[in-house]
């Protein structure tokens, strides 16, 4: 960095400065983590300057010998760490991975049925305000009771009546696991293909923490790379090879399910690749691989338990009454604050989560009732479940006492020591 400070002191302070509030706060963001620095060398590499339109062994340009060593290798690791028959790892992040799909499998005017954002699906699960729900027509299915359960029954009746060419799960903030059996059990009486939005919990499934949507004999699976999985922040799509509705959908076309998601990737929907990204994946999937990943995973699941724990013991009220996962919903409005409130308190002490709606929320979007934490990236730092109970002790201070200046001010103090005891690199000074 030595010639980025001399050539563009503003960019490089940015960089320093956000290294800094990374190693002297506490990331409880569910959907963030802390990549290896080798993650970081293969990002910032000269794979950044080459344009590689095609798939390896059929680019457009010459000159390919390393990037499609580099993509192919990226492949090999996601195929081995998810049993995955295919893989495309080229989508530039989560919500071009699910379009690339959409795109892939559906006519404009399909239905896709999809778990509600309100209830902790994801915007690019076809919220109003997204493009595709222009195009397709998305219905949504919910949760139900304090325990956040779903109703096959109900999920079931909607597929029936709305017919959806996709059945699609996956979410951004919900705090349990999912049974892939039963969605895969109504999409094959409707004749719907199945697809999972891993993204928050990749690292889960990948470390055998949790269930594995391809043991269910799902279609289609996308992720981003960057969240449990601790890659870089990018996309990915897994996916069977044969295209089980080959006759019933796509009779008139000579590709399997595969080809139809490569050609949806690129040429349909993006242009060249970016290969320093691709190549930092496939040192993330690499990493992954190792037994250390596995701990890892497990770790954050413990945290995640441990802090919720602690939660209750304190009075919080957690969504399904806990977590299985790596992240938890508190409606924090049951102790005073809005969602905004709380986050802005809390930032302020150096602990830094997101106002989250919470199901069935009477407030907007912009200051909902919930926030979300997530165990993920503190699990990489090394902390353990006694460094859990003493965040939940730390945010709770902070939440009951939201006028008292002195409270965070300490609250911030004790921040910086438990984030000195748990270094993360510092690769600019
Ligand atoms: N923004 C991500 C999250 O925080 O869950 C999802 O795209």
């Amino acid at each position: 960095m030595r010639t980025l400070r001399e050539i563009d002191p503003d960019v490089y302070n940015a960089v320093v400065g956000e290294e800094r509030r990374e190693n002297t706060g506490l990331e409880l963001i569910a959907s963030e983590n802390y990549v290896s620095k080798a993650v970081i060398e293969a990002m910032a590499s000269v794979l950044t300057n080459k344009y590689s339109e095609g798939y390896p062994g059929k680019r457009y340009y010459g000159g390919q010998e390393f990037t499609d060593l580099v993509e192919n290798l990226a492949i090999e690791r996601a195929k081995k760490l998810f049993h995955a028959e295919h893989v495309n790892v080229q989508p530039l992040s989560g919500a071009p991975a699910n379009i690339a799909v959409y795109f892939a499998l559906l006519n404009p005017g399909d239905v896709v049925l999809g778990m509600d954002l309100g209830h902790g699906g994801h915007l690019t699960h076809g919220h109003p305000v997204t493009y595709m729900a222009k195009i397709f027509k998305f219905v949504r299915y919910k949760t139900h009771g304090t325990d956040g359960h779903f109703d096959f029954d109900e999920i079931r009746q909607i597929a029936l009546k709305e017919k959806p060419k996709i059945i699609l799960c996956g979410y951004s903030c919900y705090p349990r696991d999912l049974d892939y059996n039963a969605f895969q059990e109504i999409a094959d009486e409707v004749g719907a293909y199945t697809m999972m939005d891993m993204a928050h919990i990749a690292g889960l499934i990948a470390a055998k923490e949790m269930n594995d949507p391809f043991k269910a004999r799902f279609d289609v699976v996308t992720t981003t790379t960057h969240k449990t999985l601790r890659g870089p922040r990018g996309g990915m799509i897994l996916s069977r090879t044969e295209d089980r509705y080959h006759d019933k959908y796509n009779k008139d076309s000579k590709k399997n399910l595969a080809q139809m998601i490569d050609s949806s990737v690129f040429p349909g929907f993006q242009g060249g690749p970016h290969m320093h990204q691709i190549a930092g994946k496939a040192v993330a999937f690499g990493e992954a691989l190792k037994p250390d990943f596995k701990n890892y995973a497990a770790q954050i699941r413990k945290n995640a338990k441990a802090m919720a724990q602690r939660l209750i013991e304190l009075g919080w009220t957690l969504f399904t009454g806990g977590t299985e996962n790596h992240l938890m919903l508190a409606d924090i409005t049951k102790l005073g604050l809005t969602g905004k409130e709380a986050q802005n308190l809390l930032d302020e002490a150096g602990i830094t989560l997101n106002k989250n709606a919470y199901p069935d929320d009477t407030r907007p979007p912009t200051d909902p009732s919930g926030i979300r934490i997530g165990t993920p990236a503190i699990t990489t730092r090394g902390m353990k479940e006694s460094e859990m109970k003493h965040i939940a002790d730390l945010m709770d201070k902070v939440v009951r006492n939201p006028k008292d200046k002195k409270i965070i001010e300490r609250v911030r103090k004790d921040v910086f020591d438990l984030t000195a005891k748990f270094p993360l690199y510092k690769l600019y000074k």
